[in-house]
This record gives structure tokens, C-alpha cells and sequence, in this order.
């Protein structure tokens, strides 16, 4: 119902984080031969990344730099009202910790096992009154399951039970799903039938929750919201409400060689193109291998912030 959505329609500004294990390579893969190939969340597909080594390098991501109340604020700061996080991305390395697997941050990781990323950030989030929501990739690249049509379903009830994990543990706002065009195989794999069964799912576990609508196949019908990338349309989608998620350089990953940022000003005009019509505009930051949102990041959010309180005033 349009009570239901409602928060999310006047928010209108939200933080976007990729945080997963391909952030322990900050984007650069050197091969045994010495030559490096460049990519961000995507370097172990984009980069042939054997999995036993994806997985050691897995074994050494420890973000204790991590500070969950210095990212909430940096998003309060810039005007943003809800912050969406990789709690999995299509690595399906889990950053909170399931029990569904082991290729999570508290069981495959060097980080601190007494702390919980997800948790630390949803407590900053509810004292700074800040939203908070969970970007969930349907694709799995680890999952033995996943590629397999004959075992899906047990991929499938492994992400329904994940997806319970997230809701009962974490309460979130919203739910940001992505993957559901996976290329592994041409046969469509997530139907928009799954994705209704998905959503009628996730409802019954929490009535209130907002949904984006890769959660099936993008059609009005799925979920709350559309999703347009690194644009913004022409005109509203039949009403649908939608959000334009974008990057500040041209990662979503952290990426130490990607140094093409946007200006405060192009970003300004993106949100003031993007809510003039009715959009939301959800701007991604990439926390370095500590956890760190990198500085020009973080000068154009403050910039932004900036021009918000003062605009008009001057
Ligand atoms: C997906 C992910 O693959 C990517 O890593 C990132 O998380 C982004 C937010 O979402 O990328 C997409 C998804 C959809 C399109 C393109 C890239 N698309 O519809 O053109």
C-alpha cells in the first residue's frame, strides 16, 4: 500500500555499499605471471580467479577498520536518509553470520568473531535515525547448487533460509534484490514465478518490508520499485516508484586504480534531475579491504551535504 512505501517515497536519498570479499583484492589480481587484471565485486568472474584462491584470499579479509557509526554519519552528513549494504553479493560470500554455510565474514574471514558487521551498522543506523537495508544476490557463484537445474532447490531453500537470517536478525527496511539475470545458464533460471513465490515469502515474515523488483524480472509487477543503473529514465514507469542506483567513479566495488570520480556538482544535479521525477537516487560508496570508505568518497558526500543545507540560502 502506498502507507507501506511511503517512507521510501520522501527519503528519496540513499547510501549504496559493496562490501564483500572481492574487496580484499581493492581490484587488482596479479596472475603467476606477474600481469594484473583490473575489476572491482566482479574480479572473480571478470579475472578467472580459481576458487581456492578466491577463497584463501577470502580467508584474509579482516575489515577491522570497519566503523559503523563514521559511515552512518557520513551518510547523515550528505543528506542520505537509508543506506543499502551487500549483506551477499554474487561472490555468495555472506557478511553476516549464516548458518546455512561457512563462506561467511565470522566463519571464513580473519576478522574479529565476536563482531558483526550488519549488526553494528543496523544499531549506528536506528540511533542516527537512518534506514537501513540489504542488497541479496538471487545468482551464487560458490553455492554448489546454484548452476545445477536438477539441485536449484536446495540452493533455493538455502537463500529462503538466509533471507529468514537477515529479516529476524536484522530487521531491515528493505531488501535490494539483484541476479535474477544470471548468465550462467540460458535457460531462465529465476522465472517470474519464483520471484513471485519469493516476495509472497518475504511479506509473510515482514508485512512492511520494501522490495526492489529484480527480487523476479523487473516487470511492474515485482516488488515495490524499479531499478534503473547508472541512469535516469525518461519518465516514471507506470507509476511504479523506482531509484537510480550509481557509482561516484565507475566501480561499485572499492577499486584502487578507478580514480574517475563524478563531481559534487554532478552528483547535486543527478539528485535534483532524479527527485524531480519522482525517483530516488542511491549513491554508492566502496569501502576499501579495512573497511574504510576512501576520502574522495567521502569529500563529495560532505560536498553534497554541504550544498543541501545551504541551497537557496545564499
Ligand atoms: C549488478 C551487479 O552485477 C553489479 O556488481 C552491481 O552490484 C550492480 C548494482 O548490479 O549489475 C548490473 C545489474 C543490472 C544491469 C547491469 C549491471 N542491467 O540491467 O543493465
Amino acid at each position: 500500500t502506498s502507507s507501506r512505501t511511503s517512507w521510501f517515497r520522501s527519503d528519496k536519498f540513499g547510501m549504496f555499499i559493496h562490501f564483500g570479499a572481492y574487496s580484499q583484492y581493492e581490484g587488482e589480481y596479479t596472475r603467476a605471471d606477474g600481469t594484473v587484471c583490473r575489476n572491482a565485486e566482479w574480479i572473480k568472474r571478470s579475472c578467472g580467479i580459481p576458487m581456492a584462491e578466491y577463497e584463501a584470499a577470502a580467508r584474509q579479509f579482516n575489515p577491522s577498520a570497519f566503523d559503523a557509526n563514521a559511515i552512518v554519519t557520513a551518510a547523515k552528513n550528505a543528506g542520505q536518509k537509508y543506506i543499502v549494504i551487500t549483506s551477499k553479493h554474487h561472490d555468495g560470500y555472506a557478511m553476516w553470520p549464516t548458518k546455512q554455510n561457512a563462506w561467511n565474514l565470522r566463519d571464513h574471514s580473519s576478522f574479529d568473531p565476536g563482531r558483526d558487521l550488519l549488526a553494528e551498522l543496523k544499531t549506528a543506523a536506528d540511533a542516527q535515525g537512518i534506514k537501513l537495508g540489504f542488497y541479496y544476490s538471487i545468482w551464487d557463484w560458490h553455492d554448489p547448487d546454484f548452476p545445477d537445474a536438477a539441485t536449484f532447490p536446495k540452493y533455493r531453500t538455502r537463500m529462503y533460509a538466509q533471507l529468514k537470517e537477515l529479516i529476524d536478525g536484522y530487521d531491515p527496511a528493505l531488501l535490494w534484490f539483484d541476479g535474477e539475470w544470471d548468465t550462467d545458464n540460458p535457460v531462465n533460471r529465476w522465472s517470474p514465478q519464483d520471484g513471485a513465490a519469493l516476495e509472497t515469502y518475504l511479506r509473510g515474515l515482514d508485512p512492511q518490508l520494501i522490495i526492489n523488483n529484480r527480487v523476479g524480472k523487473r516487470r511492474v509487477v515485482d516488488g515495490d520499485y524499479g531499478t534503473p543503473e547508472q541512469e535516469i529514465p525518461g519518465a516514471p514507469v507506470d507509476g511504479q516508484l523506482w531509484e537510480s542506483c550509481m557509482t561516484l567513479n565507475n566501480s561499485w566495488g572499492y577499486a584502487k586504480h578507478d580514480n574517475n570520480w563524478k563531481t559534487a556538482t554532478t552528483v547535486v544535479q543527478n539528485l535534483l534531475d532524479i527527485s524531480s521525477r519522482s525517483g530516488n537516487y542511491l549513491l554508492n560508496v566502496g569501502p576499501d579491504k579495512l573497511g574504510r570508505i576512501p576520502a574522495p568518497s567521502l569529500n563529495r558526500l560532505g560536498d553534497v551535504g554541504r550544498w543541501l543545507n545551504t541551497a537557496g540560502q545564499g
